[in-house]
């Protein structure tokens, strides 16, 4: 079955998109970390980490947004993907679920084109194969729901080239 023409690859550095919602692998403490978390504190300000300061944290496969500050965007979502255990720990539920809350938590504030990266698949070592499937999947069903005017844009921000290819390809294969 085709997949939604809504969503695409990019390979590049997810805090130089122009979106207005950028999605951020962090953890459960909201507080900063390395990887794509590291680069977007770095890249938002100080100003981000005050606020997210004021979130309590966040759970595992919840989501919770922020201002973008100096990112070119109106929000940044944060969500905190599964450490992967081997699979048999409810990872895939629970990565679906930080696509899934993210879409809902863009929709409610108005935002319309979102970047995402790939969560869970650095530090927290989910086989990038199998996440690329699962998001891929996850947003085209959520996109069922929502029309253009709700989302008109879902970008999969690959930041090696090996990434991207396995995003094209399962964005091509099912097309
Ligand atoms: N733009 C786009 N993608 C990026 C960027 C970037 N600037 N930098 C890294 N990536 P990771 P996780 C890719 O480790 O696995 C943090 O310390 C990276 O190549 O950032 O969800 C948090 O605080 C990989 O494909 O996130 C948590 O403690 C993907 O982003 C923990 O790491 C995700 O890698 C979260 O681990």
């Amino acid at each position: 079955m085709a997949v939604d023409k809504r969503m695409r690859a990019i390979e590049g550095d997810i805090t130089h998109c122009t979106v207005d919602a950028i999605v951020n692998a962090a953890n459960g403490t909201l507080l900063g970390g390395s990887g794509v978390d590291g680069a977007i504190h770095r890249a938002a300000g100080r100003e981000l980490l005050a606020e997210c300061m004021t979130l309590g944290g966040c759970d595992t496969g919840e989501a919770k947004a922020t201002k973008a500050y100096r990112l070119d965007a109106r929000h940044i979502i944060h969500t905190v993907g599964p450490i992967w255990h081997g699979g048999g720990q409810g990872e895939a539920r629970k990565l679906a679920s930080c696509y899934r809350r993210c879409l809902e938590t863009a929709v409610a504030l108005g935002d319309r084109t979102i970047a995402f990266p790939a969560i869970s698949t650095g530090a927290y070592g989910y086989p990038a194969a199998e996440a690329a499937m699962l998001a891929v999947s996850t947003v085209d069903a959520c996109l069922r729901s929502y029309g253009p005017e709700t989302i008109a844009s879902v970008s999969f921000v690959c930041f090696d080239r090996r990434t991207f290819e396995m995003y094209e390809s399962v964005l091509s294969n099912k097309r």
